[in-house]
Order: structure tokens, then sequence, then C-alpha cells
């Protein structure tokens, strides 16, 4: 079993996405061992995307995910991070596949509805950032 972290971005929260968005987090197979709804100070969010910050679309990103509430949650399943990228899709809802969460509720690039850590070392550095210990379900929790 494998954990991953995920977010549902500010633009899918306001229009009404996060229910159909998280029947997808669980029709793909993921147990959700935990997940609560926040919003991103401007320093949470320059520092969740510091990789980027030489970046032109920086600037605009952080303020895109500082914009209105968020939900970020932690799944586990086998093989979670790669199943959760292919269960988000392209970065660029343009390139996504036909039936991936980018592909029916991502605006655009930028405003694109969710994230996924790209790699054990990024999802063991993402969920502390949000998560405490005791905020997580042990993994044989039943739900
Ligand atoms: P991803 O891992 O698919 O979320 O993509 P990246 O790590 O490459 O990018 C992180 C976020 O930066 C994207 F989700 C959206 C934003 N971004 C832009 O706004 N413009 C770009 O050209 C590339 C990424």
């Amino acid at each position: 079993m494998e954990r991953t972290f995920g977010i549902i971005k500010p633009d899918a929260v306001a229009s009404g996405k996060a229910g159909a968005i998280l029947e997808m987090v669980e029709r793909a197979g993921f147990r959700i061992r935990g997940m609560k709804m926040t919003r991103l100070s401007r320093a949470q969010a320059e520092a969740f995307y510091a990789v980027h910050r030489e970046r032109p679309f920086y600037a605009s990103l952080v303020n895109f995910m500082t914009e209105g509430p968020v939900v970020v949650m932690v799944l586990e399943r086998e093989d979670a991070i790669r199943a959760w990228r292919e269960t988000m899709g392209a970065t660029n809802p343009a390139n996504a596949a036909e039936g991936t969460i980018r592909k029916r509720f991502a605006e655009s690039i930028e405003r694109n509805a969710v994230h996924g850590s790209d790699a054990p070392e990024t999802a063991a550095v993402e969920i502390p950032f949000f998560f405490s210990t005791a905020e997580l379900l042990e993994s044989s929790a039943a739900a």
C-alpha cells in the first residue's frame, strides 16, 4: 500500500465539483486516510510551490491557490502515486485523457482542478505539510 497527497483546488471547490471529484477518487479505488477543507495562506502557497518559484507562472499560481478554499487529502491504494496522477490526467486539460478529472473539470493549465504528488519523495514532504500524524487514519481503518 502506498499513500499520496492530493488537493481539490479552489476552482473546483468554488464551482461545486468537490463531491464529483471525491466520487472519482473512491471509484478509482483509493481509501481516504485524511481529509480537510482549508484555505491556503500566501506563505503556505509560496512554500508549497517553492520548486516553481523561478517560473513565470509562479505569482499567478500562488494567487490562484489562495483565492478560496481547497480540500486537502491523503489517498491510499496500491501504486497510489502513479494511479492518482493517472486519475487526475495531464497538467494541461487540453492534453488530458478522456475520463480524467482534469479533462472533465479543469478550466486551464493553471486552474486545473486537482493536485497530486509526483513521486514518493514529494508525497513524503507534502503529506506532513498539511497533516499531523494524529489527523491520519491507520491503513487498517475500515472506511
Ligand atoms: P502537475 O504535477 O501536473 O500539477 O504539474 P506541475 O508540477 O508541472 O505544475 C504545478 C502547477 O503549476 C500546475 F498544476 C499548474 C501550474 N502551472 C501553470 O500554471 N502553468 C504552467 O505552464 C505549468 C504549470
